[in-house]
């Protein structure tokens, strides 16, 4: 039996392997920020995904709405369009990959590229239209609030005190804009490696409120570093210090657990094809 030759296009070959190399190369630019677009895509992929609701089953990353009004113009996503934008011929390129798929691989790499663990991630993500619907601003934490705010937002999203600490571990990269945020400066001395290094400085640093008309955050002696006010609540309450504690002295346990609490929050809200299948590792 012979086939003829058949006019239907053959799907795209979903390489994501090439999608991934094509991020990394994406990644360093000596003229932005401290040299790596990294930090703002991790930034992306949580706010994307951060946007979940539990009870409701609402929000998360499947869906990328942040494309879309009013979600891309909420507060606590400024500056987020300069990794969406980073993104966008990548999309381009491999127009078959999903941008809700694409803004958390680039998370994942982008941990990966940076000297962090392996995220385990898989695809099945897909993409809403601009009139399906945006999640409710207010989903977010907001930098200037006390332990309560922060089991309020992250019980929601259906993680527990250990995970709140584990998934703070990300502050160890980036820093704050002005123009974004209105806070300003890096929380550690290395903001494109990934480490347990925003640990050892709530540990071993000390930090006082820093005196400005802005809004309220803590540095440390030189003025280089900062703290959030939610970034001191991890020591400040009592439930979240001894996690801070233990993943200063051990960096191996906070890679572990970073790498599981960052990759289910990746997931929220996703309906994979396949339910319950683990995530590859
Ligand atoms: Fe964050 N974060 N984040 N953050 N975040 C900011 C920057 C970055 C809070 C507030 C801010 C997580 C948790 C919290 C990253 C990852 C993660 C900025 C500065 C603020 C403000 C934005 C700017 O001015 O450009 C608050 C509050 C919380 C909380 O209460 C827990 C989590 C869970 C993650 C994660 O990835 C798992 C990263 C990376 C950055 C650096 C971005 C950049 O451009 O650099």
């Amino acid at each position: 039996l012979f086939q003829k030759e058949s006019h239907i296009p053959l799907p795209p070959k979903k390489d994501y392997d090439k999608v991934r190399a094509a991020i990394e190369d994406a990644l360093d630019k000596d003229d932005y920020d401290d040299g790596s677009y990294g930090p703002v895509l991790v930034r992306l992929a949580w706010h994307a995904s951060g946007s979940y609701d539990k009870a409701s089953n609402t929000g998360g990353s499947n869906g990328a709405t942040m494309r879309f009004d009013p979600e891309r113009k909420f507060g606590a996503n400024a500056g987020l369009e300069v990794a969406r934008d980073l993104l966008e011929p990548i999309k381009k390129k491999f127009d078959w990959i999903t941008y809700a798929d694409l803004w958390t691989l680039a998370g994942a790499v982008a941990i990966e590229a940076m000297g962090g663990p392996t995220i385990p991630w898989r695809p099945g993500r897909s993409d809403k239209l601009e009139n399906e619907g945006c999640p409710p601003d207010g989903r977010l934490p907001d930098g200037d609030k006390g332990a309560p705010h922060l089991r309020d937002i992250f019980y929601r999203m259906g993680f527990n005190d250990q995970e709140i600490v584990a998934l703070s571990g990300a502050h160890a990269l980036g820093r704050c804009h002005a123009d974004r945020s209105g806070w300003i400066n890096p929380w550690t001395n290395a903001p494109t490696t990934f480490s347990n290094a925003y640990f050892t400085e709530l540990r071993d640093n000390k930090w006082t409120k820093k005196k400005w008309s802005g809004p309220p955050q803590y540095e440390d002696p030189t003025g280089t570093l900062m703290m959030l006010p939610t970034d001191m609540v991890l020591i400040w309450d009592k439930k979240f210090k001894p996690y801070v504690m233990k993943y200063a002295q051990d960096e191996e346990s906070f890679f572990k657990d970073f790498a599981a609490a960052f990759s289910r929050l990746l997931e929220l809200g996703v309906p994979f094809d396949e339910p319950g299948k683990p995530a590859p590792a």
